[in-house]
């Protein structure tokens, strides 16, 4: 258990933790990816994703639909962060996402600068069903862009799956995301639906974002 006033979300044995688990997944990635590879053509990046939105808009449901593949509408809220780690492979390149979990803790203004540290790409999540959390949309952009810069991201409409209760029509995310040239995509983390695809086009996001960095260093 952390405490808030350690100033830290991510605890040493946390951290510790972490790399151990990095170094594990990318040492038996490394191995797999040899099986019938030209190894010279694969290339391994380790990506920090977070989810930012108001509480209840679904970010746990989120990481925990796309990283161990089910949804528990009893998942019981902790205070501190939490990490979980997935593999994923695009073309020439393996993927070892890390996503952390604020695990409730986006209500404390104070502490979320930390959490925003180092991250590669965002999900911003609004709840389909709740016109408050789309309003806040714009106070999520902007703290994002005051701690990560231009770091690619994408606005989730989510629980698309409580038809009768939906207020924001899929519209009215496109245009706003269009209007903030951000990507946008809808989601249930109840059936799953569209929980994977997002993340891949998170993924290609920051790849092609680091291509494009590559790029203009290696013109210097
Ligand atoms: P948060 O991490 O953004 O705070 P949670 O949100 O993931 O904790 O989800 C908040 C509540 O919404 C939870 O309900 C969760 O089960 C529910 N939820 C999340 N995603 C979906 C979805 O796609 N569809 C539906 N129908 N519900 C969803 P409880 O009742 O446990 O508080
Ligand atoms: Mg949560």
């Amino acid at each position: 258990m952390k405490h808030i006033s350690q100033g830290t979300l991510f605890d040493k044995k946390e951290t510790e933790k972490l790399k151990r688990d990095v170094r594990k997944m990318m040492t038996s990635s490394i191995i797999n990816s040899l099986v019938g590879r030209d190894v010279r053509k694969v290339r391994q990046f380790i990506f920090k994703i977070i989810a930012v939105g108001d509480g209840t808009a679904g970010k746990t449901s989120i990481i925990r639909r796309y990283v161990h593949e089910e949804f528990d509408s009893k998942y019981i809220k902790t205070i501190g962060v939490s990490h979980a780690l997935k593999r994923l492979c695009l073309n020439d390149a393996e993927i070892t996402i890390t996503i952390w979990d604020t695990g409730g803790q986006e209500l404390f203004d104070c502490i979320r600068p930390q959490y925003y540290r180092g991250a590669h790409g965002v999900l911003i999540v609004y709840d389909v069903t709740s016109q408050e959390s789309f309003d806040h949309l714009d106070k999520w952009i902007a703290e994002l862009d005051f701690n990560c810069g231009n770091v690619p991201k994408i606005i989730v409409g989510n629980k698309i799956d409580l038809t009768g209760e939906r207020v924001i029509p899929p519209e009215a995310g496109e245009k706003y995301a269009r209007q903030n040239f951000v990507s946008h995509s809808e989601t249930s983390a109840k059936t799953g639906e569209n929980i994977a695809e997002v993340m891949e086009e998170l993924a290609k996001l920051i790849i092609s974002r680091s291509n494009k960095f590559r790029a203009a260093r290696a013109k210097k």
